[in-house]
């Protein structure tokens, strides 16, 4: 008799924990989260960062000409190669989204990232950045900067950790960051993009190319 008890009372609790689970099908890890000793169970489920179409787009200040493309090219690529309009004193733009987020965990970011240097001849001279505006983008988790990225962070207004660069073909390299929740909820995540103002001359071929793709998070 003890043992069939005990037998039922493990079945009750086994069939509440899946129903449990059940019900809270997003997220998976507040189960985790709300039954530590069950966590080892549980394969803890990271958010995805949502594909590029579900992301909103705005122009935050000035214009971007007609030439070049700027958006979400595919769902994991975005890429800036519009230029800022010309005589303007520059053009900043964002595109944003959110996921969910669970106090207590971690995450860790990672995209990849290049460049293409506006004028063919590569990176010009400090003196000739008027005619070939330089562009940098700003990451940022829940309104706090997590990763500055810049084509050329030698001029003025556009810090950030210089991505590599060529006169054609965008390469790619890696860049991470990490978001420590201390909040359960939606976090927002924004790309903010600079591009330099440029003015009209003889010279002037617009500004630096920046492409971000393959956005992933892992959970620690
Ligand atoms: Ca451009």
């Amino acid at each position: 008799m003890i043992d069939d008890t005990t037998t039922t009372q493990r079945v009750t609790v086994s069939r509440r924990t899946v129903m449990r689970a059940a019900a809270w099908s997003v997220p998976v890890i507040a189960v985790a989260a709300a039954v530590p000793l069950a966590s080892a169970s549980i394969e803890m489920v990271c958010p995805e960062t949502p594909p590029g179409s579900e992301w909103e787009t705005a122009l935050e200040f000035g214009t971007l000409s007609a030439a070049g493309y700027t958006g979400w090219l595919n769902d994991a690529l975005f890429v800036s190669d519009k230029d800022a309009t010309l005589y303007a004193t520059g053009t900043i733009f964002r595109t944003q989204t959110t996921f969910e987020a669970v106090a207590g965990t971690t995450y860790d970011f990672t995209l990849e990232s290049g460049g293409v240097w506006a004028s063919a001849g590569g990176r010009p001279t400090a003196q000739q950045d008027y005619i070939h505006g330089g562009q940098n983008v700003t990451i940022s988790m829940g309104g706090v900067q997590a990763l500055q990225l810049s084509t050329r962070p030698d001029a003025s207004g556009l810090p950030g950790t210089q991505i590599p660069m060529s006169n054609n073909q965008v390469i790619f390299n890696p860049f991470a960051f990490s978001y420590a929740a201390t909040a359960t909820g939606p976090v927002t995540i924004v790309f903010r993009y600079i591009l330099a103002g440029v003015s009209q001359t003889a010279g002037h071929q617009g500004n630096d190319r920046i492409d971000i793709q393959n956005l992933t998070i892992t959970c620690v």
